[in-house]
């Protein structure tokens, strides 16, 4: 049987409308700069990719030499298409206007480039993490923050890429969840797992332990009970896995289940949660939700956060429903 292509997939759902040629044009685009950055994050080593670019980003954080190239990759690769409005990204501050010699469209694209780079100099998976709106703002003047403030159910795409064993592009444009395989030959991405799902129930959770001392009460409580066992009130035993690289956390669970979580706790109150609302924890929910599970602060949706900032962090709870509820209800009722 002739396989499906990434494309090909693509065009489909064009032509069941659901969804533009600008917006099928934008994710080829997406789609072929994450080829990019699979090629220079598999060299390694080899290409003197390794290591700290010696600057930081707008979070303060110590930019690696990977995270700068796969910025550049992605904005590089998105600027000319025409598919654009504006782009943003967790490595620049501002919004980044599409140059002025270049047509613009009505999309506006956000992504974290390399997620999980605390992984890279160790050769375990990183990824790349992206969501898609629609512009608001009509007329030919340069969007601003504002009009990326939108809460994620109103994205229109969302997806990642992850670069482990295999290299894999997993995409949603809101009619279920599909995975495409990177044939490393053809140079093609390969379409392998059709609507992917996550099981309601599971006995796998995914948490830096090493946080639990300064977890609030409804996580201290929820882990707790996981830990004792068959013995305990969940009557089950549970198993742990942590990657710290979000991307690969979220892409077990999509595959076997589990429920993840990167908490509220007393190391990151003061800037409001770890992970990043508008090119993390907004696609990865859209993503969970179409893959049959949930995602939540801990206390409400996700994609219903009002977002008040590009760069806005919050406490992130997804995966198989019926745990992302349980540690919901110990948020909004403690007892
Ligand atoms: P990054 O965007 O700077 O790479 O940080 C996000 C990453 C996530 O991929 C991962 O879940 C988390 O940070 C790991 O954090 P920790 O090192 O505290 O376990
Ligand atoms: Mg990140």
């Amino acid at each position: 049987m002739a396989r499906v292509t990434l494309t090909q997939h693509l065009i489909e759902q064009q032509r069941a409308g659901r969804i533009t040629a600008d917006l099928r044009l934008l994710i080829e685009v997406v789609a072929r700069a994450c080829k990019a950055i699979g090629v220079n994050v598999s060299k390694g080593a080899l290409a003197g990719v390794l290591g700290e670019a010696g600057t930081d980003n707008v979070q303060g954080e110590a930019q690696k030499k990977l995270d700068v190239i796969a910025n550049e990759i992605l904005l590089q690769a998105n600027e000319w298409g025409g598919h654009l409005a504006a782009m943003a990204s967790e490595e620049v501050e501002e919004v980044h206007q599409i140059p002025f010699d270049y047509p613009k469209g009505g999309y506006l694209l956000l992504f974290d480039p390399l997620d999980g780079s605390s992984n890279i100099d160790v050769n375990i998976s990183v990824g790349t993490i992206f969501s898609v709106l629609s512009n608001p703002v009509d007329g030919p003047g340069e969007p601003g923050e504002i009009a990326f403030l939108q809460p994620g159910t109103e994205q229109v795409a969302a997806g990642y890429a992850l670069y482990g064993p295999s290299t894999m592009f997993v995409l949603t444009v809101g009619h279920g969840v599909h995975g495409f395989t990177l044939d490393r030959e053809m140079g093609s991405f390969v379409y392998t797992h059709p609507f992917m799902t996550i099981p309601v129930s599971t006995q796998e959770f995914a948490i830096n332990m090493s946080n639990m001392r300064h977890w609030e009460a409804p996580v201290q409580r929820y882990v707790g009970e996981l830990l004792e066992g068959v013995a305990g009130p969940r009557s089950k035993d549970f198993n742990m896995r942590w990657v710290a690289s979000m991307v690969s956390d979220v892409h077990r669970i999509l595959t076997r289940g589990g429920v993840f979580m990167y908490p509220m706790d007393a190391k990151c109150r003061d800037k409001g949660g770890k992970l990043r609302l508008m090119y993390e924890a907004n696609p990865m929910a859209m993503i969970v939700e179409q893959a049959g599970g949930a995602a939540t602060t801990g206390r409400e949706r996700i994609l219903e956060v009002a977002p008040q900032r590009l760069h806005q962090r919050v406490p992130v709870v997804l995966g198989s429903s019926e745990e992302v509820e349980r540690v919901t209800r110990y948020h909004l009722d403690p007892q």
